[in-house]
Parts: C-alpha cells; sequence; structure tokens
C-alpha cells in the first residue's frame, strides 16, 4: 500500500432529536473503529459525520419547546457532540446541515439538476410520514401505515419539485450488477432489486411548501429542499463540492465506505446513486447496511419506550466496556439483541476475565519477581513458540477480518490471544519457576507476555483506544512500538522497561447486584416498561385456564412470534425444583429463557437440542432472573411434559414456526 492512498468513511447524519440510545451509537463506534483502523495501517483517513437538521420533524418538535428551529437544534448538537466526545469518537468533520457552506452547495445542486431537466414543477398528491421524512404511494403503505416504522402517515397534497428517479432504475440495476460489492450484506441488495428497483421507481418529491424549516429552492423560495436531499448530499458538500475550494473533494471523492442502519439503505443505494448519476459524480465504492441493535426483539429507539442510555452505561462502566459490547455483540450485517445481562456476563468475561486479568496478574508477577522491571529476552525457546507465533499472526488474521467489516471476529482474535496467554501463564507456571530459582525461564516467560501483550494492545487500539492506551503506558511502551508496523515481528520490547502494576482495568461485576441496580435506577424505567413480574405458578394455572380458550383468528395467531431455537447452555436454577436457565441462540440473538421443566428435563441433557420458544412474550422475572420466552411443551393430565422440537436436528435456528 501506498502510504497516501486515502479512506473516506462516513456515518449517517443523525437527527438531533437528544434521545439517542446504545442503539443510535453503533454506527458511529464501528465507523470510528474503522477510521482508526485505517490510520493505524497508514492510510489518509478523512470520517464524517453529523447532524440533518431540517425537516419537519424538527419543526415541531422546536414548535413544542417554544423555542426557534436553530435554537432547538443547536442546543441538541452541542450534546450530540458531547457524546460522541465522550465515546472518543475521532471524526475528522462534523458537518451539520445548517452550516452556510452546506446550504449554499444544496443550493447549487438543486438548481444545476433543475437546468438539466431533471428536476421538474409538478403536483404531489400521497402520504407523508413525519418522523422518517418519507413519501409513499398507497400502495406502499402497510395497513395504512408507514412500511418502515409502521406508525400514522398524513394525505399530502401540495404543489413540489420532483427528481426524475424513474430514468434511474435501469442504470441503479446495472451498477448493482457490475458491482456486487457496491450494496452489502448481499441480503440488502435481494431487498432493494425486489422491493423497489424491479417494481420500477418514481419520481421523487424533492421540495415542500407547507413548511418553513428547509433549504429554500434558490428560484423559487417558497419551496424548501425536501429533507433527504439535504441529507445525502451532505456526504459530498461537507469536502467543499460545489463551493470555491473542491481539494478535499478531489482528494476523497469516490467514499470508500457509507454505513448505516438497514432501514435507511434504501435512500443510499438508490436516491444517493440516482442523484450522483444526475451530477456526473462517481459512485461510492461502497454501502453498507448493518443490522440493528434490538431489544427483546425490537428496534431500540425513543418512540417505542425502549433505550438505555450510552452515557450512564459509560459512566458506570467505562467507555470502552461500551465500546466492546457495540462492536462485538452485532454480527455481521444482523441484529444483535441487547439486554442488561449480556452487557455485563460480557465485560465480566471477556474483558475482566481474559483481558483485565491477564494485564493485572503479568505486571503483578514482574512487580513481585522482578522489581517491576521488564527481563530481556533469552531468545527463542521451542516451547514458547506457539504462542510466538500467534503473536506475530495476530495483526494479520484481525486484518483480514476488518477488511470484510467483520469486526466482532476480529475483537475475538484479540480475546482469543489474551484467553493463550492465560493458558500459557497456567502452563508455565512462573511462580513455581521463581520458586525453584529458575530466573532464565522466569524471565523468558514474563518477557514473551509482556510482548505479546505489548502486540494485543497495540492491535486493540482502534477497536478500545482508551484500554490499548493504558496497557501501553502500564509497560512503558515507547512511541516506536505502538504501530501496526511494530507488531508484525515479535521481539520489540527491549527489556529493562519500567512495568507498572495498573488497577484492574475492567473490575469484575457483580451480576445480581448491577442488576438491581438497572432495577432500582432510571435504566430500569425502559427494562421494567416490558417486564411483567410474574411467576411460575401463575404461567401454569394461565396454562390451564387457556385449554378452553375462545376461538382466535388467524391475524391473533400471527401475534405469536414463534422461532426455532438451539440450546447452547443451561442450568438449574437456584433454590427451585422446577426451573431450568436456558441460553439459547435464535438467529443472530442469545437469549435466556427461564423454564418449569427440571422436573423432566436434566440440564446436560437440554444442551444442543433444538427447541421452539415464543420469541415475543413479554419478559418475566422468575426467581430474580430475567425470562426472555417460553419454550413450547406438550404437557398431560400427570403433568407429564414433552418438548416441541423441529422433526430436523440441522433446521436453522430463529426460522419462523407457523
Ligand atoms: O436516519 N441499532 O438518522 P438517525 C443500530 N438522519 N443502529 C441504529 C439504531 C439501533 N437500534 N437506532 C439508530 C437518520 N441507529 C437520518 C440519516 S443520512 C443522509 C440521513 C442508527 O438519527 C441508524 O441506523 O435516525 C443510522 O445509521 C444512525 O443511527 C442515525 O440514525
Amino acid at each position: 500500500m501506498k502510504k497516501t492512498e486515502k479512506f473516506y468513511i462516513t456515518t449517517p447524519i443523525y437527527f438531533p432529536s437528544g434521545s439517542w440510545h446504545i442503539g443510535t451509537c453503533y454506527t458511529t463506534v464501528m465507523c470510528d473503529c474503522l477510521a482508526r483502523f485505517k490510520r493505524m495501517q497508514g492510510y489518509d483517513v478523512f470520517y464524517l459525520t453529523g447532524t440533518d437538521e431540517h425537516g419537519q420533524k424538527i419543526e415541531t418538535n422546536a414548535k413544542n419547546a417554544g423555542v426557534s428551529p436553530k435554537e432547538y437544534v443547536d442546543e441538541k448538537v452541542a450534546k450530540l457532540r458531547e457524546l460522541w466526545k465522550l465515546l472518543d469518537i475521532s471524526y475528522d468533520k462534523f458537518i451539520r446541515t445548517t452550516d452556510e457552506e452546506h446550504v449554499k452547495a444544496v443550493q447549487n445542486i438543486f438548481t444545476k439538476l433543475y437546468e438539466r431537466g431533471d428536476i421538474y414543477l409538478s403536483e404531489y398528491e400521497g402520504h407523508y410520514c413525519v418522523p422518517c421524512e418519507s413519501f409513499w404511494t398507497e400502495a406502499q403503505l402497510k395497513d395504512g401505515k408507514c412500511p418502515d416504522c409502521g406508525r400514522d402517515v398524513k394525505l399530502m397534497k401540495e404543489e413540489s419539485y420532483f427528481f426524475r428517479l424513474s430514468k434511474y432504475g435501469d442504470r441503479i440495476l446495472k451498477l448493482y450488477e457490475e458491482r456486487p460489492e457496491f450494496l452489502e450484506p448481499k441480503s440488502r441488495q435481494n431487498e432493494m432489486i425486489n422491493n423497489f428497483l424491479k417494481p420500477g421507481l418514481n419520481d421523487l418529491c424533492v421540495s415542500r411548501t407547507s413548511l418553513k424549516w428547509g433549504i429554500p429552492v434558490p428560484f423559487n423560495p417558497k419551496h424548501v429542499i425536501y429533507v433527504w436531499m439535504d441529507a445525502l448530499t451532505n456526504y459530498i458538500t461537507a469536502l467543499g463540492y460545489g463551493s470555491d475550494d473542491q481539494s478535499l473533494f478531489d482528494r476523497f471523492w469516490p467514499a470508500d465506505i457509507h454505513m448505516m442502519g438497514k432501514e435507511i439503505v434504501r435512500f443510499h443505494s438508490v436516491i444517493w446513486p440516482a442523484f450522483l448519476m444526475a451530477l456526473d459524480i462517481p459512485i461510492p465504492k461502497k454501502v453498507y447496511g448493518h443490522g440493528w441493535m434490538t431489544f427483546f426483539g425490537d428496534k431500540i429507539s425513543k418512540s417505542k419506550g425502549n433505550t438505555v442510555d450510552p452515557v450512564t452505561l459509560s459512566a458506570r462502566y467505562g467507555v470502552d466496556a461500551v465500546r466492546y459490547y457495540l462492536l462485538r455483540e452485532i454480527p455481521f450485517g444482523q441484529d444483535g439483541n441487547y439486554t442488561n445481562q449480556i452487557f455485563l456476563s460480557r465485560i465480566n468475561t471477556d474483558l475482566a476475565n481474559d483481558l483485565g486479568n491477564l494485564v493485572s496478574r503479568t505486571t503483578a508477577m514482574i512487580g513481585q519477581y522482578n522489581g517491576g522491571v521488564l527481563p530481556k529476552s533469552s531468545g527463542i525457546d521451542p516451547r514458547d513458540e506457539e504462542l510466538i507465533d500467534k503473536a506475530e499472526r495476530l495483526l494479520e488474521r484481525v486484518t483480514e477480518f476488518t477488511d470484510k467489516l467483520l469486526v466482532p471476529d476480529a475483537l475475538n482474535e484479540i480475546i482469543k490471544l489474551a484467553q493463550s496467554c492465560n493458558k500459557y501463564i497456567d502452563i508455565n507456571a512462573p511462580w513455581i519457576l521463581n520458586k525453584n530459582n529458575d530466573k532464565q525461564r522466569l524471565n523468558a516467560v514474563l518477557y514473551n507476555l509482556a510482548e505479546t501483550i505489548r502486540i494485543a494492545a497495540v492491535t486493540l487500539a482502534p477497536f478500545l483506544p482508551d484500554t490499548a492506551k493504558k496497557i501501553l503506558e502500564a509497560f512503558s511502551v515507547e512511541a516506536g512500538l505502538n504501530s501496526f508496523e511494530s507488531v508484525k515481528k515479535f521481539g520489540g520490547l527491549k527489556g529493562g522497561e519500567t512495568v507498572a502494576k495498573i488497577p484492574p482495568l475492567f473490575p469484575r461485576i457483580d451480576i445480581a447486584k448491577e442488576l438491581q441496580y438497572f432495577e432500582d435506577e432510571a435504566i430500569k424505567k425502559e427494562e421494567v416498561d416490558a417486564v411483567n413480574p410474574e411467576n411460575i405458578n401463575n404461567q401454569s394455572s394461565q396454562a390451564s385456564a387457556n385449554t378452553d380458550v375462545d376461538m382466535i383468528s388467524i391475524e391473533d395467531f400471527a401475534k405469536i412470534r414463534l422461532r426455532t431455537a438451539r440450546v447452547t447452555a443451561c442450568e438449574k436454577v437456584e433454590k427451585s425444583d422446577k426451573l431450568l436457565k436456558l441460553t439459547v441462540q435464535c438467529g443472530g440473538e442469545t437469549r435466556t429463557i427461564v423454564s418449569g421443566i427440571a422436573h423432566k428435563y436434566a440440564a446436560t441433557e437440554m444442551v444442543g437440542k433444538n427447541v421452539i420458544i415464543v420469541a415475543n412474550l413479554k419478559p418475566a422475572k422468575l426467581k430474580g432472573i430475567l425470562s426472555e420466552g417460553m419454550i413450547l411443551c406438550a404437557e398431560d393430565e400427570a403433568h407429564n411434559l414433552s418438548i416441541a422440537m423441529p422433526e430436523d436436528k440441522e433446521f436453522p435456528s430463529g426460522s419462523t414456526v407457523r
């Protein structure tokens, strides 16, 4: 790679609604990690984020708050910037769609498209979803509601400018064909082709007269420019497109990755390329639509009343715990479920047990056995080859995954190396070497540990910058030894460095106590809304009452989400004869389910079984454990149980049961 190769990465620009939750931070933290990774690889990186400040939603919110739209957004934007600062987001530019340069450039773009005949004046009659700022035809509505968010839409009829989107359908299809890597994951491509491109695109309404809070159409100022046209162009106006200084645009365009949640892929992979085609501007290299952080199966969103506050979580467990969770928990392109339990367990197992414990043990041993000074390397010993080999190949493996945007797998490689180090400590037992006065072997073991930790910490830096910094400081790693280049070869540390014993990077969490805290504090509110405390007795009495229920319609039945799931772990619930606590994998999600089957099934025989679960049952607490679903069982009069299982043992988990 040439030193000067560029990398331009963008998040969507955020609606300054003020209700940011852990899910909203996902795109930004993911892009931050990729931007940092590329910087460490030597790329010239431009990482763009910002805010999407116009539109009806903001106009209404400001009115309700009794302030001007600009006052409203100024306050919210300041809060968002604080959040990004807290989460260590290393953006190169924060664009606001109220920035004067952006406003001017959008007006220029609108005029250019009008002059080219790609924008024309007509009348819009149809539906509008205010929360999504989306236009919909009657046929596109789902049960009369917005097909994206399920909320009410408004009927609109007004004079509008239109963009000739219909003209670009074939070119966009061709783009997908010629550049299959343009839109990922592949499933999103199929969705766009089947739902939008194949049925044929309609021209897009790109102006409104019924609201004021937007960028005026320069040659007809009673119209303001449609918020999505205003918003999408930020990716080029931020680089100075349409201004006097286009040098950033010349350097960084086309974008290497536009990253976003799956719900706005349509705007980025259909409408945005069409705008660019109309402007004769090259198409971005990749649009990546990631999955959602869900909360008991629903997308986390304020409107659904289930937010989890990243500021509270960061203050309590550290920013890097939040970053780690976000980067580790959502599998490639899929959704990842948030529960406090999963969040806390992740910190305990990966960060406190594996990584944190390794650093504590190693610095403590160097303190105890060598006065806090790193011993010198004593050359390669065949007993150490396996560890050294793993350390030397870490960056290569992490790069391979990161390049494919498989960030959870990349992180897992680093944690795996920490686990190998912990095993290496157990096998080599430095305390015995010390007792036996085997100074030479003891020094070699301590050196190998410190050097492997250095390699792991440098590689970890783009993911968890603060943790990496703390580790490197503890081992007095010099500036030259914190680069990617320096971790390709084992043996960078010279020996003689001062090694400081540092407090645990991630103190072990008492999960039961913390879950109690969540219940007592504000975060509890969101969870408790969904939690309906029940106990096993009233569940079973409900079950027997239900044997005589009235007939239900097919729509009623459709409300019950039955899914296949695979049991990955199981244990008896303490002080209960009836209950088993099961961990099940349901598609991309891991859930805990407490089930009253212990009198029939042993915990050990449950592991590996495929079961059917009610996936949208209100979570309930049983013996203090949050149960997120129910396992289907047949029960005879003598209360014997038989678990309902899909006949095909290999059937994928997460499949719908009907
Ligand atoms: O859509 N899980 O802004 P936004 C994962 N202004 N990602 C989530 C999420 C969740 N639960 N909730 C939100 C907009 N996000 C427009 C973009 S770009 C020209 C205009 C992600 O504030 C969401 O998918 O609603 C998106 O990537 C980002 O947060 C901003 O969403």
